[in-house]
């Protein structure tokens, strides 16, 4: 490992919205990003409540078990626990009460050999809330610095050294934001500021925008990226090809990195392998060829060929635009054939791959060796099946449509319809637009010939 060309943090974050990890998925992920070259585990579940809405309780003795479990684990192979908080949809940033309870969440972490912390303020609204607040702070950023200077303060008063990162409220953009400047000149340089890049979901993150945001706050920005994780308006989206468009001098310009991993845990190490590929080797990093292998590590030697199938039709998302480029390039050679070479070819060979599509998900959804894997892909699996029956119906509808044998084109007609009718219900997105795409210039062929 190329140590010198390295983000100095290499992190997973369980940032998401939605069903949070189990404990044994934690565990389980803490030895995976280990394995890995990763160096610290976030853990910042939306919907662990003790972190967000009831941030002031401390957490149940059960939970606190589990915790301790996570951060032995964690330390244990030289990694980072950093404990988050989110307090920012009830704290009373004037308060001196509430900034106590806050210090007492974390000391108890420290307590406990947590050395790592992160305030979040992300997902609030951007002005003040509290009439207290706005009686006492010139704007929320000007709360964000004083409570932060607070929370920093007290904790160097523990003894050994630690680390703090801040979410700040507006956490995408261009870097000038005048909160973003507010919030970056008036904390001290050690204390790191997470930032997504241009957008929430970024589908590029370049050397240029990391010194501007240097430029303009003072901190080196600490990438918090949004891939793979799926939550919310994504969740029909399945993030398992490769991390892309990360610039290889990002680490030049950044404090550390940290990727928001899906509510799945076994399909985010596919998504994941490539980012530590990324992060170990940003110069030489090979998107497809990391995705390749860690395809064949997750899905196991003897799945790997029909899941990167699969996986080849689950690819899109604000990383990657294009979706489906084999079957698409398929759809386009039976096009040719079909109309200026030899039709019995063309309709044989996309027949055959339909069936080989619809084996594929068979294999996939019978017996995986990665059951989990399995589990968690399952719906994603399914309309991949329900497409191969779409383009059986419709390589058959073409063959007998356009050669005058209207019963069975008649016949075959239906039966699409009722495959489309089928594959439309279920949300998950394959494909993209591609098998739509392709039904669509079948039937107007079909149209065309009557
Ligand atoms: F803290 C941030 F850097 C951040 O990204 N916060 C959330 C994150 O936890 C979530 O998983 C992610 C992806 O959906 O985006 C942020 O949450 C949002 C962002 C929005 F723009 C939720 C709703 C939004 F409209």
């Amino acid at each position: 490992m190329s140590k010198l060309a390295c983000f100095a943090v290499r992190g997973v974050i369980e940032g998401f919205y939605g069903t949070p990890w189990t404990h044994a998925e934690r565990l389980d992920m803490i030895d995976f990003l280990h394995r890995h070259d990763y160096n610290a585990y976030f853990y910042s579940p939306k919907d662990d409540v003790y972190l967000r809405e009831r941030w002031m309780e401390p957490h149940p003795e059960a939970a606190m078990r589990q915790l301790d479990e996570l951060i032995a684990s964690a330390l244990g192979r030289g990694m980072q626990f950093v404990y988050c908080l989110s307090p920012g949809l009830s704290m009373e940033y004037a308060s001196p009460a509430h900034t106590e309870l806050l210090l007492k969440k974390y000391r108890t972490m420290y307590d406990k050999g947590v050395r790592y912390f992160s305030l979040l303020f992300d997902d609030i609204p951007m002005h003040l809330l509290h009439e207290r607040d706005v009686a006492q702070f010139a704007h929320l950023a000007d709360a964000h610095v004083q409570t932060t200077r607070r929370v920093w303060e007290s904790m160097q008063e523990w003894g050994e050294p630690v680390k703090l990162v801040v979410c700040p409220t507006q956490y995408n953009g261009i870097g000038k934001e005048p909160y973003i400047q507010h919030l970056g000149r008036h904390l001290p340089e050690e204390i790191d500021l997470f930032w997504t890049g241009r957008f929430v979901c970024s589908p590029y993150l370049t050397d240029g925008d990391a010194v501007r945001f240097g430029e303009y706050t003072g901190h080196k920005p600490f990438y918090w990226d949004n891939y793979p994780v799926n939550d919310l308006a994504m969740a029909s989206e399945l993030h398992i090809g490769p991390l892309r468009h990360r610039d290889p001098d990002l680490w030049q310009h950044a404090a550390g990195y940290v990727a928001n991993a899906m509510s799945l845990p076994e399909c985010s190490k596919i998504p994941l392998m490539t980012t530590a590929a990324y992060l170990r080797d940003p110069q030489g990093y090979d998107p497809d060829a990391a995705w390749k292998q860690a395809v064949e590590e997750v899905a196991g030697k003897d799945d790997a060929e029909a899941f990167f199938t699969f996986a080849d039709n689950v690819q899109s998302s604000f990383l990657c635009e294009g979706e489906s480029p084999r079957l698409l390039e398929a759809f386009l050679a039976f096009r040719f054939q079909f109309l200026q070479g030899d039709r019995n070819k063309a309709v044989s060979e996309l027949t055959l791959l339909f069936r080989e599509m619809e084996q594929t998900a068979h294999q996939l959804l019978g017996g995986m060796s990665n059951l989990k894997l399995a589990k968690e892909a399952r719906p994603w699996i399914e309309k991949y099946r329900h497409w191969a029956k779409v383009g059986q119906s419709a390589v058959a509808l073409i063959d007998h449509g356009t050669s005058g044998k209207i019963p069975q084109a008649a016949y075959h007609l239906l039966r699409l319809k009722q495959w489309i009718k089928r594959t439309e219900r279920l949300p998950q997105k394959v494909c993209g637009q591609v098998m739509q795409l392709f039904v669509d210039a079948i039937l107007q062929e079909v149209r065309k010939s009557n």
